[in-house]
């Protein structure tokens, strides 16, 4: 991995591949067991939109730091930071609160994020060493596909032990996942579960030993940007159609219409306007 130099960073760290075009998307606040702050959500959009437009780039791995340096504990993520909680979202507190764009309304904009997450036009992959609790389970719920450490990752939804609820991706989706009974289980009983379980259920792809699981993400991506990317794409956005309704279909036809345009027949109705003739479309088939 080599250090993207986009913008500097202080809750994430982002990097990009040597030999595999991934990027790697980590939360680095590990004695917060990787909570997110305002700032870590702006950074983490940030880091997103720009792996987005790297047309090089097939693959995003989204992972925490670890481990803690107070107490060694592993954490994808444990969701928002209670401590700049305010009453009505996330607040810029403390070293944020100069921020120029600091907001003075509370920020629930991780959902901002979840759906960057869904229309990246390539997957993502929830590399999950640690804790993923409340907001941080729901994101590995919404990526592509989730790998985790047989050690150390454990899942976990505490919406309801602190008042707060994912009542649209980090639920409904899961419940797509590992089934209604299940997914209300997690919620309404709060229990934890170890990578092992969680790939039973179905929420998660694989568990592998700890010291496996960066060089797997690895393989998984180099698997990934092997392919093709215009039929990764749209299975992507075929996948989400189904579920995210008008804007899933909306999503899946922009690429259909860039299809669309890179062939001879949608290059005649650009051409025939612009030289001011009737388009000429008899020697395209209608195809059954
Ligand atoms: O649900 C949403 C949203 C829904 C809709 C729209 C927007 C949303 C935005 C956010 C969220 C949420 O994320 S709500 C759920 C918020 N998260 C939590 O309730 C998890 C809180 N943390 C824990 O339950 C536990 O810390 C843990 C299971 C993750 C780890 O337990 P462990 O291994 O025993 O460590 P622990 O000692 O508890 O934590 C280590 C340090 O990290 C502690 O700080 P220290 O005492 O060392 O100073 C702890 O306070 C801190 N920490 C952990 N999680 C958080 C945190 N500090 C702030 N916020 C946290 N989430």
């Amino acid at each position: 991995w080599e250090p993207v130099d986009a913008v500097d960073f202080r809750d994430i760290t982002y990097h990009r591949g040597t030999d595999t075009p991934a990027v790697r998307i980590a939360f680095d606040r590990p004695e917060k067991r990787n909570a997110f702050r305002p700032g870590t959500v702006d950074e983490l959009s940030t880091a997103l939109d720009h792996a987005k437009r790297q047309s090089d780039i097939g693959c995003v791995l989204l992972t925490g730091n670890g481990p803690s340096p107070k107490d060694g504990g592993w954490a994808f993520c444990s969701g928002g930071d209670q401590s700049v909680r305010g009453d009505d979202g996330y607040e810029y507190r403390d070293d944020d609160a100069d921020r120029e764009d600091a907001a003075e309304a509370g920020r629930l904009h991780i959902l901002e994020v979840q759906r960057q997450i869904r229309h990246i036009p390539k997957p993502v992959v929830a590399v999950v060493p640690g804790w993923a609790v409340g907001g941080g389970h729901s994101l590995h719920v919404i990526c592509d596909l989730t790998l985790a450490s047989e050690d150390h990752a454990k899942f976990l939804q505490t919406d309801p032990d602190v008042a707060s609820f994912d009542a649209g991706f980090g639920s409904a989706y899961l419940a797509r996942q590992v089934g209604q009974k299940k997914a209300r289980e997690i919620f309404f009983l709060g229990k934890t579960y170890d990578a092992d379980e969680a790939a039973d259920m179905g929420m998660v792809n694989e568990a592998v030993p700890h010291e496996e699981l960066e060089t797997t993400a690895l393989d998984w991506a180099d698997r990934i940007t092997g392919k093709s990317p215009m039929a990764i794409r749209m299975l992507k956005y075929g996948f989400n159609a189904a579920d995210d309704g008008m804007v899933g279909q909306q999503v899946f036809a922009g690429e259909a219409t860039r299809l669309g345009y890179m062939t001879d027949e949608a290059k005649e109705g650009r051409d025939a306007f612009n030289e001011g003739r009737d388009p000429e479309f008899d020697d395209y088939d209608w195809f059954y």
